[in-house]
This record gives structure tokens, sequence and C-alpha cells, in this order.
């Protein structure tokens, strides 16, 4: 096996000695854990950064001049250090303790029943919901009363971190009144961690979960992650892998589950783990996991049981089953159906939910890929228990740069959807490249389904209004991991940021909320703020124009997915190869999945199938995700599509030019670390957009036997140099994948 690098001297190592290497010393030594406040650091969009603006420091000053409140139970004292410690760090000066809620200058914080009398008659109560907040001023002026209520603490909790948010990005806050909830009911973060502390698909560091030490010792780390996710109003978390390992359901792990639980739970998060199907086996000592053998079902009710026990908020499971080799009922030949009912059954008692993953697909089954978890779940519609939801991935393949949405979404009428987004990024340049993903959730998010005529938004599936479920979610593949920035990638943590904004309201725009995490992690330059959201708000169609343009989809090397693969072709499962994806040949490229192919685009309503399904009306970014066409085809603009094709590619290798020009222009105006560390960064990222630029092109000439368009660079090194890169250790990768 070779082991060669694309690139003879890493640009990483080059820039490493000069002004690196004392950050990595101080690293080592342990310093920078003191100084956690730098950029895009440690702490998050959780900077309290004094006011910049003077006049608005005034105004607030004058507005926070004390806080009424009386601090009951464990999620009331989160609320209380965080106002008190964030608004004495914003103004410069901490409010003082007010024994009475009288008086001006004054922020009244209370749930709706123990606000006064005189301030409840002031205020529409009736219009809280569940989990939201109202804030709102009450007089104006000097006698400013600025009210923060809410029906439950977990309200109080989110409005406390909105309201600070407020202040993080300079809003006004005279006059203000903004009433809010969420919009989904399960706002959660699927971690695909092992216990071993690997991360499967994560390229930050280890696991932040260290159950080697837990339950005794209990990193302040946990809280850190809760109160971020708190701050954003995610409410669930799922600690382990959908690759599941039995042993976290045994005694000793449950304790530890416990411990975890236990921190969570002030800030309003569920605990969820994920289940093995087959761990009655496993660790139970019994013959079989057949989901309607009476043995398995009371094994899983007594399991249910003893966690409750511990736990008595746990959340449920979520379940990965005959998928990818996992184990599940269809082992005995029973449906998913079967087995999702048998376990929901056995939480139902405890109010438990049950989230079975929609994500299979069969090598037995020669059907397009595509299509199999639609035919395999529709049936089922209708028949599911009332506490299951089924977990979608936005897309039907798997977290492509670009994917259709999955037909799923609102052909399942009767079961509530979950949708899942990856959050690290699997298939998008690992945590090396700035792609911002808010911008690929508000595509499909904003993406008509038709399934009830026009407006039957993939949002309106997912918070659930489309159909009246109550039982609603998005899941986030998360991108967290020991890293002293918890991410990688800084950037990474506006892709968490946007996706918790965005579970909590799935009609959120992209924009909004890169302004948002820009304003509270970097700062409120204006000239700041509006380059990096540009910049933000670029990336993603950047990666996919040098990764995969016009529709083209899994060209990724074997196992680890980094890199340019587009050759493989020997894997043991068909659908496991790219070629099956791109169906290259002399004639043409692309997938048909018209009428005269895989035929589907008939699983969406008639407007898209018929969108999609016709050349004249297909979207460009989509055509070779539905179409097999011939190279010589003539795009709209009137270039052939080889021509279009090597002008997409480069036109995306241009973008991250653009963008790291763009960044170099705001030297001075970033902390010096951050600033040279994304510059580091991007400049890999150019030489890995050229890589899968020229990687891509050079195999696609072979079929296409035309010369390079005029306007793209040609490719630096010939195909057999691409074939032969190796990355035996690339990041977040199963052993056995490689
Ligand atoms: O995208 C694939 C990943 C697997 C992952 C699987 C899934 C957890 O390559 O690593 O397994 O999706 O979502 O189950």
């Amino acid at each position: 096996m070779k082991l060669r690098s694309p690139f003879p001297c890493p640009l990483f190592v080059k820039r490493l000695p000069g002004r690196v290497l004392p950050l990595l010393a101080l690293l080592a030594a342990g310093m920078l854990r003191a100084q956690p406040g730098g950029a895009a650091s440690y702490d998050l969009w959780l900077r309290f950064d004094r006011v910049q603006n003077p006049a608005l420091l005034g105004a607030y000053r004058e507005a926070f001049g004390g806080i009424w409140m009386d601090p009951q139970g464990p999620t009331q004292q989160v609320i209380w250090d965080e106002l008190t410690r964030g608004l004495g760090s914003l103004l410069g000066q901490s409010p003082e303790k007010r024994p009475t809620p009288n008086g001006s200058n004054l922020l009244l914080v209370a749930t709706a029943d123990k606000l006064p009398p005189e301030v409840r008659s002031q205020l529409s109560l009736d219009q809280l919901r569940e989990e939201g907040f109202l804030i709102r001023q009450l007089q104006a002026g000097a006698n400013s009363r600025l009210v923060l209520t809410a029906l439950e603490d977990k309200g109080l909790l989110y409005g406390a971190y909105r309201l600070l948010r407020l202040l993080q990005t300079e809003r006004p806050i005279a006059g203000v009144n903004l009433l809010d909830a969420p919009k989904t009911a399960l706002r959660m973060l699927n971690h695909w961690d092992n216990l071993d502390r690997t991360v499967e698909r994560g390229y930050a560091g280890a696991s932040i979960w260290n159950w080697h030490t837990l339950p005794g010792y209990i990193d302040p780390r946990y809280a850190d992650y809760a109160r971020a996710n708190a701050s954003l109003g995610i409410n669930a978390t799922v600690v382990t892998n959908v690759n599941a390992n039995a042993l976290v359901l045994t005694a000793p792990y449950l304790e530890k589950v416990k411990a975890l639980a236990g921190v969570m739970r002030p800030y309003g998060i569920r605990l969820f783990l994920t289940a093995r199907f087959s761990a009655p086996i496993e660790i139970g000592g019994l013959a079989t996991a057949d989901p309607l053998d009476p043995a398995v079902i009371a094994w899983w009710q007594s399991k249910a049981d003893e966690i409750y026990a511990l736990i008595p908020d746990f959340g449920g499971f979520v379940v990965k089953a005959n998928s990818e080799g996992q184990p599940g009922p269809q082992n005995y030949g029973r449906s998913h159906l079967e087995g999702a009912n048998m376990l929901a059954d056995a939480l139902a008692p405890h109010g438990g939910l049950l989230i079975w993953r929609a994500f299979v697909y069969s090598e037995h089954d020669p059907t397009d890929r595509a299509k199999q978890a639609y035919s395999e779940f529709l049936p089922y519609d209708g028949q599911f228990r009332d506490n299951v939801l089924l977990q979608v991935k936005n897309g039907p393949i798997d977290f492509q740069p670009r994917e259709p949405v999955h037909p799923l979404f609102g052909a399942m009428k009767k079961t509530p959807l979950v949708m899942e987004f990856q959050i690290t990024k699997e298939y998008l340049g690992f945590a090396t490249h700035l792609v911002f993903l808010p911008k690929l959730f508000e595509e499909v998010l904003q993406t008509d389904t038709w399934q009830q005529g026009e407006g039957s938004t993939v949002a309106r599936v997912v918070d659930g209004s489309l159909y009246g479920h109550t039982l609603s979610g998005m899941a986030g593949v998360a991108n967290i991991g020991s890293d002293l920035n918890w991410t990688g990638h800084p950037f990474g943590q506006a892709d968490w940021y946007g996706f918790g904004r965005l579970a909590w309201d799935p009609g959120l725009k992209a924009g909004a909320l890169a302004e948002e995490w820009i304003r509270s992690t970097l700062g409120n330059d204006p000239e700041m703020v509006e380059t990096i959201k540009k910049l933000l708000l670029d990336s993603r169609e950047a990666v996919v124009n040098y990764m995969m343009p016009l529709g083209l989809h899994h060209l990724f090397d074997t196992g680890h997915h980094y890199g340019p693969g587009p050759w493989v072709g020997n894997l043991s499962r068909p659908e496991w190869n790219p070629v099956y994806y791109h169906q290259a040949s002399p004639e043409g490229v692309g997938f048909d999945r018209t009428p005269t192919g895989s035929n589907a685009v008939a699983q969406y309503a008639l407007p898209l199938a018929n969108k999609y399904g016709n050349l004249d009306s297909c979207p460009e970014e989509f055509l070779l995700w539905f179409h097999h066409l011939p190279w010589d085809y003539r795009m709209k603009s009137g270039a052939t599509l080889w021509d279009a094709l090597g002008l997409k590619y480069q036109e995306g290798v241009e973008s991250v030019r653009q963008i790291t020009a763009t960044w170099e222009s705001l030297q001075g105006k970033i902390e010096p670390e951050l600033y040279q560390q994304v510059q580091m960064l991007l400049n890999i990222q150019q030489e890995e957009a050229r890589w899968w630029k020229d990687a891509c092109m050079r195999y696609f000439q072979t079929f296409s036997k035309l010369p390079f368009p005029e306007g793209m660079e040609p490719p630096q090194h010939s195909l057999e140099y691409y074939q032969s890169l190796k990355f035996p250790y690339a990041p977040g990768t199963r052993p056995s994948w490689n």
C-alpha cells in the first residue's frame, strides 16, 4: 500500500514553526485553558464582553439597575447565575439584587404564577406556550421595568439566554416585547460517540464523555456542554452512537448515564441512549432478540423499568436496526414496525419515546438505494405506536453536499418524522473545510414537498404543523469533541449554533443566524459582521461546486470519505461504490431516476416529480441526480455538459480562493490566533478543492475523451497519482470500514 499525501509538503507543516509552535507549547502547558475567552474558543457564543456601543451601554445600564428574582430549585439557580454573571460582564457592573418587584430600572424574573398581580394584569399571559417565554418592557424611560416570564422554569431559562443575546448582539431594549416558543418538541443532538471515546465521523478530538471516570468524576465540561445547548433551546441529547454497544445498558454504565443525566437536568435536557437490538442476547443471556418472543419483550420491559428507576426523566431510545450490519427485527423475519412497537411498548408506561431511524438500504435489494427507505416505511404509516417517531435523514442517500429532500417528508402523514441533519462534516471536508451548514439546512427546510398542495414545506413537516402532530423534532449529528474549541474548525461552532436555532424554529433564515452567531462570538464591528456573513453564506455552494456539482453525489473515497474516489468500484456492496452513483460511461454521466430509469421521481408529489423528472424544469443543481445525459448535452447556457462540469468545478475552486481573500481582508480586525488558524485551514481547503476538481475531471475525462474546457485550470497530476493516495489514519473512521 502506498502512503502518500496529495501535497508534497503540507501547508500545515510549512506554517507551523513560525507562530503556531509557541501556541502549541502554551496549549501543552495547559495555559490556554486559563484564558478561554479567545474568539471562537471554548466559550462558544456565550462570550459576554463589555458592550462597545456607548449609547447602548448607557441604556442597558439604566434598564438593568437591579434584578428581582427569588431563585427556587436548580434551573432557577442556573438562570440567576447566568443573568448576574452575563449582565455583570456585558455592562461592566453587576445589577443589584432587589428584594421587591417595585421600583424602576429593574428586571423581574419569575414564572407567570409568581408575578405580582399588578404586573400580571399588564401582560397577555395567555399567549405563553410550553417552553416559551415573554420578555417585555412595561414602562418606557427611567421607570423601566423589564419582565422575563414563562409558564415553567425551562421557558425562563430560554428567555434568560435570549435576553443576554439581545445585549450581546447590541439590539435595542427600549419597548422590547418578545414572545417566543419552540416550534418543535424535540430539539436533539445525536452523538456518534463510542464507549472507548472514539467518535464515528468525529473530527474534533475524542468524545467528551469520559465513561471511565464516570460516575465519580463529573468533568465541568459536561455542564458547559449543557449550558451551550440550553442557550439555543436544545432539550435532548443522545450520548451514544447509533452503531450501538449494548454495554451501555448494563447496570454499571447506567450509573454513569444517571450521573450525566443529573448534569443535564437543570438545563432542561433529557438524555437518550441508543439501544442495540440484540442487547437481550449480548447482555441479557437470552438466545434470541426476536421482538415477538415473550422473554425478549419482558427483558426490554424490565430494562426500561430499571432505567426509569434511576433516571425518571430519561428520554427514551434511538435505534438503528437492520442497517449497515446492525441487528434488527428482520434478523428474525419480523418487520421494522414490529421491532419499533415492541420497544415503544416497553417505554410507554414511563412516558419514554422510541425514535426509529429510517436510514436503511440493503445490498440484497437491487432497486435504487435512494428509493429503499420510502418503500420500506411508507406502508407502515399509521401503524406505529403513539410514542414512536421516525428519524429521517434530510436526503435519500446520505448527507451529501447537496441532495434533494428525502421523499418520506410529507408523504408519511400519520407518523411524526424527526429531521436528521449531520452537523459533523463527514462528507464536507471534515473539520478542515469552512462550510456554513445552516445554509444547507435552510435549503432543505424551505423545500416545498407539495404533499398537501403549495406551502407543504419540509419545515412544516418537521414542526408537526402540516399534519397536526404534537410530537415533532429535529436531530443533528454532533460535531463536538474534546478539542479546546469543541468543534475543531472554529467556524464549526456556527454549525452547532445554527442547528440549535433551526431546531427551535425551522423557519429561521441562514443569513440571520450567521449574523447572530458572528455578533455573539466575534463581536459587533459592522464591517467585520458583514464580511464574515457573506463568506459564511457563500461557503456552502463553494463546497458543492468543488466536490460534486450539477447533482453528482457520493464520489467519496472508500470508508473514510476523505477526498475524491469516483473510480472506486470494487466494494462488496454495489451501493457503496461511487461508480454506482455517477454511472459514467463513454455515452454520458448521471443517475437516471426518471421513469426510463429507477423512477425515484415517482416517490415525490406530482409537481415535484414533474419538476425533477423533466429536463426543462429540473434545476441544474440536481441535473445528474435525476438524469443520465450525454457529455455533449447542451445546458441552458449553451455550453456542453462536459464543459459546464469542468467550469463548475473551477468555480468551486475560485470561490474558496475568494473566501480566503475575504478572510485575509480582515487581518487586524480578528484576534490573531483565530485569524491565523482560519487562514491556515482555508489554505488547506484551497488545496483540497483543487484536488477534488483535478481528480474528478481527470477521471471523467477517461469517458468523455474531451479536452478540458477553456477557463478550467488543467489538473496538476495524473489520474494514477490521485488514485494512489491512501489515508489509513483519516479521522472518524470505524477501523473495520477501512
Ligand atoms: O453516513 C453513514 C456513515 C456511518 C453512519 C451511518 C448512519 C453511524 O458513514 O458512519 O453510521 O451513515 O447514519 O447510520
